[in-house]
């Protein structure tokens, strides 16, 4: 399997179906793409259709966005809860997520190298904060539904949204937050990204 993929300190969308092949321990490989830059939609374009990132590339499957790549993945591996209820929620906490949030991307952009404490707050900002801390107290630990699935690779890169802008969790979602990050798969991502040598200044966005 190939994984394109873009920067790992500003795509958030990536990150997603890696962490999940990564916890799986699925070999593949990956290309990463500078995004944003003279050249880089080409380069997205000769694998995949949309021209945008991530786009996971086995045999003659292509599969490109993020959640898509998640489910062609849960086919084959227990990526969602085997209860039909937990099911449910599970497939509504992704969706949500996919076509939700847009007040906390547009002013709390995933950005692992810098800190942005108490950046962003607007009070749409704000309510959807509450709605994940409603949502990441309900984890059944470690993880949402008990074992790691495709929900936590859709919500982990909040968790990094919350670690750059400083978010204070009470206990319970902080415990939530903490083992997605204990996990060693995103350390790896948060590295590789924290020692990227590219910027996107529009994504930088407090400076
Ligand atoms: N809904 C898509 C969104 C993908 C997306 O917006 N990717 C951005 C990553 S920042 C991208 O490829 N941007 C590069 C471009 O548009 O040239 C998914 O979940 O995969």
């Amino acid at each position: 399997m190939l994984l394109v993929i873009g920067n790992k300190n500003y795509s958030s969308w990536s990150l997603r179906p890696w962490l999940a092949l990564k916890v799986l321990g699925l070999p593949f490989e990956e290309r990463r793409v500078s995004l944003y830059v003279p050249g880089s939609k080409e380069k997205i374009l000769e694998h995949s259709p949309s021209g945008k990132v991530p786009c996971l590339v086995d045999g003659k499957n292509v599969v490109w966005d993020s959640l898509a790549i998640l489910e062609y993945l849960a086919e084959r591996h227990p990526l969602w809860p085997a209860d039909a209820s937990e099911r449910a929620r599970a497939r509504s906490l992704a969706a949500e997520m996919h076509s939700g949030f847009p007040n906390l991307r547009q002013h709390m952009s995933m950005n692992i190298r810098r800190r942005y404490p108490g950046k962003g707050r607007t009070p749409e900002v704000e309510a959807e904060i509450r709605r994940l801390v409603e949502i990441f107290s309900a984890a059944k630990a470690p993880f949402l539904f008990g074992a790691f699935g495709v929900v936590d690779a859709m919500y982990a890169p909040v968790v990094l949204r919350f670690r750059t802008y400083e978010v204070a969790l009470p206990p319970a979602p902080r415990r939530y937050a903490d083992a997605v990050l204990a996990l060693p798969a995103l350390q790896e991502w948060m590295e590789a990204g924290a020692n990227e040598a590219e910027a996107i200044p529009q994504f930088d966005l407090y400076g």
